[in-house]
Protein backbone atom coordinates (compact mmCIF):
# COMPACT_ATOMS: atom_id res chain seq x y z
CA UNK A 1 0.00 0.00 0.00
CA UNK A 2 1.28 3.45 -1.07
CA UNK A 3 2.97 5.22 1.88
CA UNK A 4 0.48 8.44 2.81
CA UNK A 5 1.14 11.05 5.95
CA UNK A 6 -1.32 13.68 6.65
CA UNK A 7 0.95 16.53 8.37
CA UNK A 8 -1.27 18.98 10.43
CA UNK A 9 0.52 22.39 11.33
CA UNK A 10 2.77 21.83 7.66
CA UNK A 11 3.67 24.96 7.36
CA UNK A 12 5.49 25.67 10.89
CA UNK A 13 8.70 24.61 11.61
CA UNK A 14 8.41 20.80 12.11
CA UNK A 15 5.70 20.16 9.52
CA UNK A 16 8.06 21.72 6.52
CA UNK A 17 11.63 19.63 8.17
CA UNK A 18 9.13 15.97 8.49
CA UNK A 19 7.51 17.03 5.19
CA UNK A 20 11.23 17.12 3.38
CA UNK A 21 11.87 13.71 5.22
CA UNK A 22 8.88 11.81 4.05
CA UNK A 23 8.83 13.07 0.34
CA UNK A 24 12.42 12.12 0.58
CA UNK A 25 11.29 8.81 1.67
CA UNK A 26 8.52 8.23 -0.72
CA UNK A 27 6.03 9.10 1.02
CA UNK A 28 2.43 10.70 -0.78
CA UNK A 29 2.39 14.16 1.72
CA UNK A 30 -0.81 15.75 2.96
CA UNK A 31 -0.48 18.84 4.82
CA UNK A 32 -3.19 20.49 6.47
CA UNK A 33 -2.82 24.07 7.47
CA UNK A 34 -5.02 26.50 8.68
CA UNK A 35 -6.79 29.40 6.51
CA UNK A 36 -5.75 32.90 6.43
CA UNK A 37 -5.79 35.30 4.39
CA UNK A 38 -2.77 34.46 2.72
CA UNK A 39 -1.00 31.07 2.70
CA UNK A 40 2.28 31.04 4.59
CA UNK A 41 4.65 28.57 2.46
CA UNK A 42 7.97 30.23 2.93
CA UNK A 43 9.66 27.71 5.73
CA UNK A 44 8.53 24.77 2.92
CA UNK A 45 9.68 27.10 0.05
CA UNK A 46 13.11 27.36 1.99
CA UNK A 47 13.33 23.80 1.99
CA UNK A 48 11.97 23.38 -1.93
CA UNK A 49 9.38 21.11 -1.20
CA UNK A 50 6.06 23.49 -1.38
CA UNK A 51 5.24 22.51 -4.59
CA UNK A 52 5.21 18.68 -3.91
CA UNK A 53 2.75 18.58 -1.05
CA UNK A 54 -0.89 18.54 -1.34
CA UNK A 55 -2.16 20.90 0.19
CA UNK A 56 -5.69 20.65 2.49
CA UNK A 57 -7.35 22.92 4.82
CA UNK A 58 -7.55 22.00 8.66
CA UNK A 59 -8.97 23.74 11.61
CA UNK A 60 -8.14 21.93 15.03
CA UNK A 61 -11.25 23.30 16.65
CA UNK A 62 -13.73 21.89 14.01
CA UNK A 63 -14.74 17.66 14.76
CA UNK A 64 -16.57 17.51 11.38
CA UNK A 65 -13.77 18.96 9.17
CA UNK A 66 -11.15 16.76 10.70
CA UNK A 67 -13.40 13.61 10.29
CA UNK A 68 -14.13 15.28 6.36
CA UNK A 69 -10.38 15.16 5.97
CA UNK A 70 -9.77 11.66 6.97
CA UNK A 71 -12.50 10.09 4.96
CA UNK A 72 -10.79 12.39 1.84
CA UNK A 73 -7.23 11.54 2.25
CA UNK A 74 -7.27 8.44 3.99
CA UNK A 75 -3.41 8.75 5.43
CA UNK A 76 -2.00 5.93 6.70
CA UNK A 77 0.10 7.69 9.06
CA UNK A 78 -1.05 11.29 11.08
CA UNK A 79 1.85 13.45 12.15
CA UNK A 80 -0.45 15.89 14.68
CA UNK A 81 2.23 19.22 14.92
CA UNK A 82 -0.55 21.90 14.52
CA UNK A 83 -0.38 24.18 17.83
CA UNK A 84 -0.64 27.02 19.47
CA UNK A 85 3.12 26.48 20.42
CA UNK A 86 4.26 29.85 21.78
CA UNK A 87 4.09 29.48 25.91
CA UNK A 88 4.12 33.09 25.78
CA UNK A 89 0.64 33.62 24.47
CA UNK A 90 -0.71 30.31 26.22
CA UNK A 91 -1.33 32.72 29.14
CA UNK A 92 -3.01 35.41 27.71
CA UNK A 93 -4.87 33.02 25.51
CA UNK A 94 -5.52 30.09 27.98
CA UNK A 95 -8.71 28.53 26.42
CA UNK A 96 -7.75 29.13 22.59
CA UNK A 97 -4.90 27.11 23.26
CA UNK A 98 -6.37 24.81 25.50
CA UNK A 99 -9.18 24.07 22.58
CA UNK A 100 -6.41 23.56 19.74
CA UNK A 101 -3.33 22.16 21.83
CA UNK A 102 -5.55 19.91 24.57
CA UNK A 103 -9.24 18.82 22.70
CA UNK A 104 -8.07 19.74 19.21
CA UNK A 105 -5.83 16.09 20.00
CA UNK A 106 -9.05 14.02 21.40
CA UNK A 107 -11.20 15.23 18.32
CA UNK A 108 -8.56 14.28 16.06
CA UNK A 109 -8.14 10.72 17.91
CA UNK A 110 -11.78 10.47 17.76
CA UNK A 111 -12.32 10.81 14.60
CA UNK A 112 -9.16 8.13 13.71
CA UNK A 113 -11.15 5.71 15.79
CA UNK A 114 -14.04 6.18 13.47
CA UNK A 115 -12.96 6.72 10.34
CA UNK A 116 -9.99 4.14 10.63
CA UNK A 117 -8.37 2.75 13.72
CA UNK A 118 -5.31 1.31 11.90
CA UNK A 119 -3.67 4.86 11.08
CA UNK A 120 -0.68 5.25 13.02
CA UNK A 121 -0.69 8.87 14.26
CA UNK A 122 2.48 10.71 16.14
CA UNK A 123 1.39 13.47 18.67
CA UNK A 124 3.73 16.45 19.28
CA UNK A 125 4.24 16.17 23.31
CA UNK A 126 6.27 18.40 24.79
CA UNK A 127 9.31 18.71 27.82
CA UNK A 128 7.42 21.66 28.94
CA UNK A 129 4.86 18.77 30.74
CA UNK A 130 8.25 18.43 32.78
CA UNK A 131 7.75 21.98 33.91
CA UNK A 132 8.78 22.80 37.83
CA UNK A 133 11.10 19.60 37.32
CA UNK A 134 10.88 16.98 39.96
CA UNK A 135 14.09 15.03 38.51
CA UNK A 136 17.15 16.05 35.89
CA UNK A 137 17.12 14.90 33.69
CA UNK A 138 14.06 14.21 32.58
CA UNK A 139 12.67 10.91 31.08
CA UNK A 140 9.72 9.12 29.65
CA UNK A 141 8.89 8.57 33.57
CA UNK A 142 9.13 11.70 35.23
CA UNK A 143 6.18 13.16 36.68
CA UNK A 144 4.50 16.18 35.02
CA UNK A 145 4.38 19.43 36.74
CA UNK A 146 3.20 21.76 34.01
CA UNK A 147 3.88 25.91 34.39
CA UNK A 148 1.40 27.71 31.68
CA UNK A 149 -1.78 27.04 29.87
CA UNK A 150 0.30 25.45 27.08
CA UNK A 151 2.18 23.05 28.64
CA UNK A 152 -1.32 21.60 30.95
CA UNK A 153 -3.25 21.23 27.69
CA UNK A 154 -0.23 18.95 25.83
CA UNK A 155 -0.09 17.06 29.25
CA UNK A 156 -4.12 16.44 28.64
CA UNK A 157 -3.34 15.79 25.03
CA UNK A 158 -0.61 13.20 26.33
CA UNK A 159 -2.59 11.47 28.50
CA UNK A 160 -5.10 11.40 26.07
CA UNK A 161 -2.55 9.32 23.63
CA UNK A 162 -1.82 7.12 26.43
CA UNK A 163 -5.59 6.45 27.04
CA UNK A 164 -6.57 5.84 23.40
CA UNK A 165 -3.28 3.16 23.05
CA UNK A 166 -4.69 1.20 25.85
CA UNK A 167 -8.34 1.88 25.57
CA UNK A 168 -8.94 1.73 21.44
CA UNK A 169 -5.85 0.05 20.80
CA UNK A 170 -5.16 2.75 18.27
CA UNK A 171 -1.21 2.68 17.15
CA UNK A 172 -0.05 5.96 18.53
CA UNK A 173 2.88 7.30 20.05
CA UNK A 174 3.79 10.52 22.11
CA UNK A 175 7.01 12.73 21.36
CA UNK A 176 8.61 14.46 24.16
CA UNK A 177 10.30 16.64 22.63
CA UNK A 178 13.23 19.23 24.27
CA UNK A 179 13.03 22.47 22.21
CA UNK A 180 14.50 22.75 18.79
CA UNK A 181 15.30 25.45 16.88
CA UNK A 182 16.96 25.94 12.98
CA UNK A 183 16.62 29.00 10.46
CA UNK A 184 12.76 28.36 10.32
CA UNK A 185 12.03 28.87 13.72
CA UNK A 186 9.54 31.36 14.13
CA UNK A 187 11.01 34.34 15.64
CA UNK A 188 8.53 34.52 18.44
CA UNK A 189 10.75 32.13 20.13
CA UNK A 190 14.33 33.62 22.13
CA UNK A 191 16.49 31.72 19.55
CA UNK A 192 15.53 32.92 16.48
CA UNK A 193 14.40 36.26 18.16
CA UNK A 194 18.09 36.48 19.45
CA UNK A 195 19.56 35.28 15.65
CA UNK A 196 17.83 37.58 13.83
CA UNK A 197 18.61 40.67 16.13
CA UNK A 198 22.07 39.32 15.86
CA UNK A 199 22.19 39.55 12.48
CA UNK A 200 20.47 43.00 12.22
CA UNK A 201 23.00 44.43 15.03
CA UNK A 202 25.90 43.13 12.83
CA UNK A 203 24.45 45.33 9.50
CA UNK A 204 23.71 48.29 11.41
CA UNK A 205 20.13 48.06 11.21
CA UNK A 206 19.37 47.63 14.41
CA UNK A 207 20.70 49.05 17.82
CA UNK A 208 20.35 46.12 20.30
CA UNK A 209 17.58 43.35 21.80
CA UNK A 210 15.55 43.20 24.66
CA UNK A 211 14.94 39.72 26.45
CA UNK A 212 13.62 38.66 29.77
CA UNK A 213 15.06 35.74 31.81
CA UNK A 214 18.30 35.24 30.70
CA UNK A 215 19.28 32.50 33.16
CA UNK A 216 16.50 29.99 31.95
CA UNK A 217 18.70 26.80 30.79
CA UNK A 218 17.17 24.85 27.71
CA UNK A 219 17.67 21.47 25.79
CA UNK A 220 18.06 22.92 22.36
CA UNK A 221 19.02 20.69 19.45
CA UNK A 222 18.13 20.81 15.45
CA UNK A 223 14.57 20.42 14.48
CA UNK A 224 15.85 18.69 11.19
CA UNK A 225 17.44 16.02 13.75
CA UNK A 226 13.76 15.72 15.79
CA UNK A 227 11.20 15.32 12.60
CA UNK A 228 13.81 11.48 12.01
CA UNK A 229 12.79 10.34 15.29
CA UNK A 230 9.20 11.19 14.65
CA UNK A 231 9.26 9.04 11.65
CA UNK A 232 11.08 6.28 13.69
CA UNK A 233 8.19 6.16 16.31
CA UNK A 234 5.58 5.31 13.81
CA UNK A 235 8.10 2.15 12.03
CA UNK A 236 7.91 0.92 15.58
CA UNK A 237 5.99 -2.57 15.94
CA UNK A 238 4.37 -1.22 18.92
CA UNK A 239 3.34 2.39 19.80
CA UNK A 240 5.37 4.07 22.34
CA UNK A 241 6.64 7.27 23.89
CA UNK A 242 10.13 8.84 23.99
CA UNK A 243 11.92 11.41 24.97
CA UNK A 244 14.25 13.16 21.86
CA UNK A 245 16.44 15.80 23.69
CA UNK A 246 20.62 16.32 23.18
CA UNK A 247 21.30 16.03 26.90
CA UNK A 248 22.99 19.75 27.36
CA UNK A 249 21.16 22.27 28.70
CA UNK A 250 22.47 26.19 28.06
CA UNK A 251 21.56 29.22 29.61
CA UNK A 252 19.85 31.67 27.42
CA UNK A 253 22.82 33.91 28.61
CA UNK A 254 25.05 31.81 26.74
CA UNK A 255 23.16 31.31 23.53
CA UNK A 256 22.81 34.80 23.29
CA UNK A 257 26.91 34.91 23.49
CA UNK A 258 27.31 32.03 21.21
CA UNK A 259 24.84 34.43 18.35
CA UNK A 260 26.48 37.39 19.26
CA UNK A 261 30.24 35.63 18.64
CA UNK A 262 29.31 34.00 15.44
CA UNK A 263 28.06 37.52 13.86
CA UNK A 264 31.37 38.54 15.27
CA UNK A 265 30.94 39.79 18.48
CA UNK A 266 32.36 39.61 22.02
CA UNK A 267 30.13 40.69 24.88
CA UNK A 268 29.96 41.49 28.33
CA UNK A 269 27.52 40.83 30.65
CA UNK A 270 27.22 43.02 33.37
CA UNK A 271 24.39 44.46 36.36
CA UNK A 272 21.57 41.96 37.45
CA UNK A 273 18.11 41.68 37.52
CA UNK A 274 16.14 44.06 35.25
CA UNK A 275 19.40 46.29 34.97
CA UNK A 276 21.47 43.42 33.55
CA UNK A 277 23.08 44.25 29.93
CA UNK A 278 25.49 43.25 27.83
CA UNK A 279 27.87 45.06 26.09
CA UNK A 280 30.52 44.63 22.97
CA UNK A 281 34.01 44.87 22.26
CA UNK A 282 33.26 48.43 21.70
CA UNK A 283 31.32 49.30 24.96
CA UNK A 284 27.95 49.29 22.76
CA UNK A 285 25.36 48.09 25.05
CA UNK A 286 23.74 45.41 22.91
CA UNK A 287 21.48 43.41 25.09
CA UNK A 288 19.20 44.48 27.27
CA UNK A 289 16.30 43.59 29.59
CA UNK A 290 12.38 44.24 29.50
CA UNK A 291 10.11 42.75 32.48
CA UNK A 292 7.50 42.09 29.59
CA UNK A 293 9.56 39.19 28.35
CA UNK A 294 9.00 37.53 31.57
CA UNK A 295 6.42 34.97 32.61
CA UNK A 296 4.06 34.22 34.78
CA UNK A 297 5.29 31.16 36.06
CA UNK A 298 8.90 29.84 34.85
CA UNK A 299 10.28 26.82 33.68
CA UNK A 300 13.78 27.21 34.81
CA UNK A 301 15.90 24.18 33.78
CA UNK A 302 15.34 21.29 30.89
CA UNK A 303 17.83 18.42 30.30
CA UNK A 304 16.66 15.66 28.61
CA UNK A 305 17.26 12.01 28.78
CA UNK A 306 17.40 10.50 25.30
CA UNK A 307 18.46 6.84 26.27
CA UNK A 308 15.34 5.28 25.44
CA UNK A 309 15.30 6.69 22.42
CA UNK A 310 18.69 6.08 21.62
CA UNK A 311 18.01 2.02 22.54
CA UNK A 312 14.75 1.77 20.54
CA UNK A 313 14.80 3.87 17.57
CA UNK A 314 18.37 3.97 17.33
CA UNK A 315 18.04 8.09 17.22
CA UNK A 316 20.57 10.45 18.33
CA UNK A 317 20.82 14.63 17.16
CA UNK A 318 23.60 14.84 14.80
CA UNK A 319 24.30 18.67 15.20
CA UNK A 320 25.71 20.50 17.90
CA UNK A 321 24.34 23.42 19.46
CA UNK A 322 27.64 25.82 17.81
CA UNK A 323 26.61 24.47 14.38
CA UNK A 324 23.18 25.49 15.31
CA UNK A 325 23.42 28.56 16.22
CA UNK A 326 26.04 29.24 13.41
CA UNK A 327 23.87 28.42 10.61
CA UNK A 328 20.80 30.66 12.64
CA UNK A 329 23.12 33.36 12.21
CA UNK A 330 24.18 32.96 9.00
CA UNK A 331 20.94 32.53 7.90
CA UNK A 332 19.16 35.15 9.57
CA UNK A 333 22.01 37.79 8.19
CA UNK A 334 21.79 36.65 4.35
CA UNK A 335 17.79 37.48 5.21
CA UNK A 336 18.58 40.92 6.67
CA UNK A 337 20.81 41.55 3.93
CA UNK A 338 18.62 40.82 0.84
CA UNK A 339 16.02 42.90 2.98
CA UNK A 340 13.77 39.64 3.42
CA UNK A 341 14.02 38.80 7.41
CA UNK A 342 11.11 40.99 7.84
CA UNK A 343 9.09 38.40 5.52
CA UNK A 344 10.45 35.41 6.56
CA UNK A 345 9.28 35.76 9.85
P1 LIG B 1 5.08 26.13 14.83
O1 LIG B 1 4.48 27.15 15.74
O2 LIG B 1 6.21 26.50 13.95
O3 LIG B 1 3.92 25.49 13.93
C1 LIG B 1 2.63 25.25 14.44
C2 LIG B 1 1.72 24.89 13.28
O4 LIG B 1 0.39 24.68 13.78
C3 LIG B 1 1.61 25.97 12.20
O5 LIG B 1 1.55 25.33 10.94
C4 LIG B 1 0.26 26.61 12.52
O6 LIG B 1 -0.33 27.23 11.40
C5 LIG B 1 -0.52 25.39 12.96
N1 LIG B 1 -1.75 25.71 13.73
C6 LIG B 1 -1.83 26.54 14.79
N2 LIG B 1 -3.11 26.57 15.26
C7 LIG B 1 -3.84 25.75 14.47
C8 LIG B 1 -5.21 25.39 14.42
N3 LIG B 1 -6.09 25.88 15.29
N4 LIG B 1 -5.63 24.49 13.46
C9 LIG B 1 -4.75 24.01 12.57
N5 LIG B 1 -3.43 24.34 12.55
C10 LIG B 1 -2.98 25.19 13.49
O7 LIG B 1 5.52 24.91 15.79
P2 LIG B 1 6.73 23.88 15.64
O8 LIG B 1 6.82 23.42 14.24
O9 LIG B 1 7.93 24.42 16.34
O10 LIG B 1 6.21 22.69 16.57
C11 LIG B 1 5.40 21.64 16.04
C12 LIG B 1 4.64 20.98 17.19
O11 LIG B 1 5.57 20.46 18.13
C13 LIG B 1 3.74 21.91 17.97
O12 LIG B 1 2.62 21.14 18.37
C14 LIG B 1 4.56 22.28 19.20
O13 LIG B 1 3.72 22.60 20.28
C15 LIG B 1 5.30 20.99 19.42
N6 LIG B 1 6.61 21.09 20.06
C16 LIG B 1 7.57 21.91 19.52
C17 LIG B 1 8.83 21.95 20.05
C18 LIG B 1 9.90 22.84 19.49
O14 LIG B 1 10.89 23.05 20.20
N7 LIG B 1 9.75 23.34 18.28
C19 LIG B 1 9.19 21.09 21.21
C20 LIG B 1 8.11 20.25 21.67
C21 LIG B 1 6.88 20.26 21.09
P3 LIG B 1 0.05 28.75 10.96
O15 LIG B 1 1.28 28.65 10.08
O16 LIG B 1 -1.16 29.18 10.24
O17 LIG B 1 0.32 29.52 12.22
P1 LIG C 1 9.87 27.63 25.22
O1 LIG C 1 10.62 28.52 24.13
O2 LIG C 1 9.02 28.46 26.12
O3 LIG C 1 10.94 26.80 25.86
O4 LIG C 1 8.90 26.75 24.32
P2 LIG C 1 11.00 30.06 24.07
O5 LIG C 1 12.09 30.15 23.06
O6 LIG C 1 9.81 30.93 23.88
O7 LIG C 1 11.59 30.36 25.54
C1 LIG C 1 12.75 29.70 26.03
C2 LIG C 1 13.19 30.38 27.32
O8 LIG C 1 13.74 31.66 27.00
C3 LIG C 1 13.24 32.60 27.93
N1 LIG C 1 13.30 33.96 27.37
C4 LIG C 1 12.58 34.40 26.32
N2 LIG C 1 11.68 33.75 25.54
C5 LIG C 1 11.14 34.46 24.51
N3 LIG C 1 10.30 33.84 23.68
N4 LIG C 1 11.44 35.79 24.29
C6 LIG C 1 12.32 36.47 25.08
O9 LIG C 1 12.58 37.64 24.86
C7 LIG C 1 12.93 35.74 26.15
N5 LIG C 1 13.85 36.05 27.08
C8 LIG C 1 14.07 34.96 27.81
C9 LIG C 1 11.84 32.12 28.23
O10 LIG C 1 11.32 32.72 29.40
C10 LIG C 1 12.07 30.62 28.33
O11 LIG C 1 12.53 30.27 29.60
C11 LIG C 1 9.36 26.16 23.12
C12 LIG C 1 8.17 26.06 22.15
O12 LIG C 1 8.63 25.61 20.89
C13 LIG C 1 7.13 25.09 22.67
O13 LIG C 1 6.11 24.90 21.68
C14 LIG C 1 7.82 23.75 22.95
O14 LIG C 1 6.89 22.83 23.47
C15 LIG C 1 8.97 23.95 23.93
O15 LIG C 1 9.89 24.87 23.37
C16 LIG C 1 9.72 22.65 24.21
Amino acid sequence: MAKRALITGVTGQDGSYLSKLLLEQGYEVYGAYRRSAALNLWRLEELGVADRVKFVPLELIEFANILRLLEQVRPTEVYNLAAQSFVGTSFEQPLYTADVDGLGVVRLLECIRTVDPSIRVYQASTSEMFGQVRETPQKETTPFHPRSPYATAKAYAHHSIVLYREAFKLFACSGILFNHESRLRGVEFVTRKITAAFARIKLGLQEKVELGNLSAKRDWGFAGDYVRGMHSMLKLDAPDDFVLATGRATEVREFVRLAAASAGMDLRFEGEGLAERAVDQNGKVRVGIAAEHFRPAEVDFLLGDASKARAKLGWKPETTLEQLVDDMVRADFDRAKKGTLSNAV
